[in-house]
């Protein structure tokens, strides 16, 4: 397996750099590689935040494409079941806080990898995409839930249909990110920030995350059930197929 996610301790901090370049696309190694380290940062009491960044141009364009279209045919579901659902429930079950440092564009499956994290904090360059419609599908990792959550049930339903990006600072005042720093200070301000969160009061953060989780998300594990239940029948639309032959060909699909 492919080590496409580079584990390094910074004080009691995990930092979890996402390296697959050129846009750190999810493939089922990196995925696989994410959880593994998330059971780590779960594993070790010394460990009392977790920071997730990426290497190169951009945080992730979410799912690798390439792979998706190599497995065409198979369950999405099964897939979903294997990948971003354990991550997304192990990002919202950690009981340590998980910052995510974001750049460039972040898509699909790696929004809602982003929106599970506990805190946000984003370059300006940032592009948002929710990605899915533009590959015939519906939303998944959680994004059906949290996005709505975060940037309002009509503009949320916008930028699925649209698949527009939305930038930084229009994220900062969405209130899908917590903070917007300029990109070349984006590394120090989050290290910053996971350190400051490492030297908090861990118990009362992991208990005000399991209170947040209950008041807020108690489907969580129902919805991402769901979404993987859609997503096996977008996936067997012809629409679907259409989307991931022209994004990989480089020309605009053509819906009939
Ligand atoms: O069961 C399941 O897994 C279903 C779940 C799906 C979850 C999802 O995540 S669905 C959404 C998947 N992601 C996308 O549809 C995003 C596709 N990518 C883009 O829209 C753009 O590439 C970006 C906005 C992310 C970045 O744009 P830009 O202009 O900075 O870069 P680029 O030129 O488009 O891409 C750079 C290279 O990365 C390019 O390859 P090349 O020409 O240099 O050889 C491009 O093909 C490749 N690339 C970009 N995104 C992906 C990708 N390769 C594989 N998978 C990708 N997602």
């Amino acid at each position: 397996m492919e080590n496409l996610v580079r584990v390094q301790r910074e004080g009691a901090v995990l930092v979890l750099t996402l390296d697959h370049p050129p846009v750190n696309a999810f493939t089922h190694d990196l995925t696989v590689g994410l959880q593994k380290a998330l059971r780590q940062a779960a594993g070790d009491a010394t460990v009392r935040a977790v920071l997730l960044k990426a290497a190169h141009r951009a945080f992730s364009a979410g799912q690798d494409l390439t792979e998706l279209q190599a497995v065409e045919g198979e369950s999405l579901r099964g897939h979903l079941q294997q990948t971003y659902n354990p991550l997304i429930l192990q990002l919202r079950r950690l009981e340590k806080p998980v910052l995510a440092a974001l750049h460039g564009a972040v898509a699909g499956a790696a929004l809602g990898v982003a929106l599970a994290c506990d805190l946000r904090i984003a370059a300006a360059n940032t592009r948002f995409l929710v990605g899915f419609s533009g590959i015939g599908l519906a939303p998944d990792s959680g994004v059906s839930l949290l996005l709505p959550l975060m940037m309002g049930f009509g503009r949320a339903t916008e930028y699925a249909f649209t698949n527009k990006p939305f930038t930084a600072e229009e994220a900062l005042a969405w209130g899908v990110v917590n903070r917007v720093v300029p990109a070349e200070r984006l590394e120090q301000e989050a290290l910053a920030w996971a350190q400051e969160l490492a030297a908090g009061p861990l118990a009362a953060f992991g208990l005000t995350k399991r209170a947040f989780n209950r008041a807020i998300l108690p489907h969580l594990e129902d919805i991402l059930d769901y979404e993987a239940h859609i997503q096996d029948i977008a996936g067997r639309t012809p629409e679907h197929h259409e989307g991931v032959s022209a994004f990989l060909e480089k020309r605009p699909p053509k819906y009939v």
